[in-house]
């Protein structure tokens, strides 16, 4: 039986005496890239989160919060989101008895997620905003007794996403640098801290944190909220980001930086990594691919070892799919020839 996070790490988790509970998150695959690797010199490995239970490392975070939420004896997960914390969310509000209501940006969130929030019968908000719209209503709902706020500002989904730094850490001892997506932050700061505490118990010498934001949703980068941030990318579509501070001392404490890719860049590595690692993840989760493959042009990290954490599945976002990653369909009569005549015809 798959164990979950708090059971594997539950040593190394503040639970304030919550009942661990457990949809089966985390032990996800660390898969080596030798396309990468080639590309750019380095050692490059892909942890793969889109293997969690609802396809995101949202759930690493959300089970925990969802056990103090039991605690509680909170009745209703709230959460804004633009589109996997709310999948998430309502994956374990259906398991654990819990209703979950999410507030999304309408038109902007991935249309397999809303179908994965509606599935799990979710209650679905959609306001005529932004993410961070949606977030600063979520805020105001803080004293309603029967709420629990599922978002990254709740402490306990930061404890529970550093485990997947832990794990990098139990499958190759150290590394030198981190990639990954950001967004709200959250996960760039959880995995810090994860760092961190692990190397107080494993001693080894702490990664750089590199950062990567959508160009058009690039408030950290830039140093400024962006009112109106706009990325095809729309996991990462956030101009305000709740975890900001400690996103930034996250990047300085490990000697790290923050970048931006572009929604080309973003989408030429959403494609490699399914045409040359057989991953298949979202947009939003290759920008930590693109960019450390923009990096290797500007600095030297041959020899290197790297982990580019890959966030979500590629089953979420079957629009951009389609437009960005079909081959062509070949429509034939179910003769055998005809069949073989398509395997061999030149595309
Ligand atoms: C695939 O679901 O913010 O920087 O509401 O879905 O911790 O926000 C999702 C964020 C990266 C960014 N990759 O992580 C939400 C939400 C994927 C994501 C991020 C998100 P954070």
């Amino acid at each position: 039986m798959s164990i979950g996070i708090l059971h594997k790490y539950g040593d190394y988790i503040d639970l304030g005496g919550a009942t661990p509970i457990s949809m089966g998150e985390g032990d996800t695959p660390l898969l080596y890239s030798e396309y990468l690797s080639e590309k750019t010199g380095a050692s490059i490995y892909l942890k793969v989160e889109g293997c969690n239970p609802s396809g995101s490392f949202k759930d690493r975070g959300m089970v925990v919060a969802v056990s103090k939420a039991l605690q509680k004896n909170k009745k209703v997960l709230v959460c804004a989101s633009t589109g996997n914390t709310s999948a998430s969310a309502s994956a374990y509000a259906a398991k654990f008895g819990l209703i979950s209501a999410i507030i999304v940006p309408n038109g902007n969130i991935a249309k397999g997620k809303l179908a994965q929030a509606m599935a799990f019968g979710a209650k679905i908000i959609a306001v005529d905003g932004s993410f961070d719209d949606a977030l600063n209503i979520v805020r105001k709902l803080e004293n309603e007794s029967s709420i629990e706020i599922v978002n990254s500002i709740n402490p306990y989904r930061i404890e529970g996403q550093k485990t997947a730094a832990f794990e990098i850490i139990d499958s190759l001892s150290s590394i030198d640098y981190l990639c990954i997506p950001v967004g709200n932050a959250g996960n760039i700061s959880a995995y810090w801290k994860g760092f961190k505490e692990y190397a107080n118990l494993k001693n080894f010498k702490l990664p750089k944190m590199l950062g990567f934001q959508a160009e058009g949703a690039a408030p950290i980068v830039k140093g400024k909220i962006i009112n109106n941030p706009d990325t095809l990318a729309t996991a990462i579509r956030i101009g305000n980001p709740a975890s900001w501070k400690s996103a930034e001392l996250a990047i300085s404490e490990s000697n790290g930086s923050i970048h931006s890719v572009t929604d080309n860049e973003i989408i030429k590595s959403y494609v490699n990594l399914a045409r040359r690692d057989g991953i298949y993840c979202e947009p939003a989760s290759a920008a930590g691919v693109a960019g450390i493959i923009k990096l290797s042009k500007e600095i030297d990290i041959s020899g290197k070892n790297i982990t580019c954490v890959v966030t979500g599945n590629g089953l979420k976002d079957p629009v951009n799919s389609e437009k960005f990653a079909s081959t062509n369909i070949h429509e034939v009569k179910s003769e055998l020839n005809e069949v073989l005549k398509a395997i061999n015809k030149k595309d």
